[in-house]
Parts: C-alpha cells; sequence; structure tokens
C-alpha cells in the first residue's frame, strides 16, 4: 500500500505535535530529529477522555476507551529516529506510554499520487496516552 516514501512508522498526534501548537517544530517535514511526511487528518475510531490536565496547558489523552470523544488529530509517517525523539518529548515510559491505536483516515494530504489512501481508511498507528492518571481526571470537561 505505502510506496517507499512512507517511513516505518505511522503516528497520530492530537496536542501540541499538531501544525499551529508549540511541538509541532520537532515533527514537521525537515526537522532535525528525524523523516516525516503528514499522511493526513484523522480521528481515533474509538472514544477517549481528552483533558487539560496540568497547569501548562497540556493536553492529556486518558487510556479508558469509550469515555470521552472521539478525538481528532493529524497522522505522520515518520521513521525510527522521529519516533524515538517525539519519545524523549513526551516522557516515555513514565509520563506518557506509546501503543497502537486504530485511526481513521478523514483526509489524505499526500501530494504524491502514487502514495494515495482514500478517506475511511482505518489506520493502525501509535498514539501517546496516559496510562496511570488519577481517576479525578475524569471529572474533567473532555475536549475533542
Ligand atoms: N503531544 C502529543 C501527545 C500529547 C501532546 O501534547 C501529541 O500531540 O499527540
Amino acid at each position: 500500500m505505502f510506496k517507499r516514501i512512507m517511513f516505518e512508522h505511522l503516528v497520530f498526534v492530537y496536542g501540541t505535535l499538531k501544525r499551529s501548537e508549540p511541538n509541532h517544530h520537532l515533527i514537521q517535514p525537515g526537522s532535525a530529529a528525524g523523516q516525516s511526511i503528514l499522511v493526513g487528518a484523522g480521528q481515533t475510531k474509538n472514544k477517549f477522555p481528552l483533558v487539560i490536565a496540568t497547569k501548562y496547558n497540556i493536553p492529556h489523552l486518558l487510556d479508558a476507551v469509550g469515555t470521552g470523544s472521539f478525538v481528532a488529530g493529524e497522522i505522520y509517517s515518520v521513521d525510527q529516529s522521529m519516533l524515538e525523539n517525539l519519545d524523549v518529548l513526551e516522557g516515555i515510559p513514565k509520563h506518557y506510554q506509546r501503543r497502537t491505536e486504530s485511526i481513521l483516515l478523514q483526509e489524505s494530504l499526500l501530494t504524491e499520487p502514487s502514495t494515495e489512501l482514500k478517506p475511511n481508511t482505518l489506520l493502525n498507528c501509535w498514539i501517546y496516552v496516559c496510562g496511570n492518571f488519577k481517576e479525578e481526571l475524569l471529572q474533567l470537561p473532555f475536549l475533542t
């Protein structure tokens, strides 16, 4: 399905790594952290509670499948170096954990026609989640 311009990993980002968010420069194509391509806009197949959890305004996706809303974000194809750098940024494994999750591609943003992906394709992507969160976080408003 993927031609050679795609890299080893797919990552779905929903927070500070998205375009126009403060950490985007790290994942953006041309970054020194590694190789990346913006694949498209997507949304989680499952619902998750997404809350703003700290005084730094950092979005946390709590690993409680079925609670909350479908979460919107961006899908990137990245190489091993980029994935390792993202893991450092996200504080793996203490702060966040990285696991795979099914993401619905809503709009392909690939510019190379040979890599075409149809909308509504389900992609298995890496996603950063908080596994060991305090129950009280589930009282906060859920974002999308
Ligand atoms: N950065 C990662 C996880 C949460 C965050 O702020 C992201 O954008 O997906």
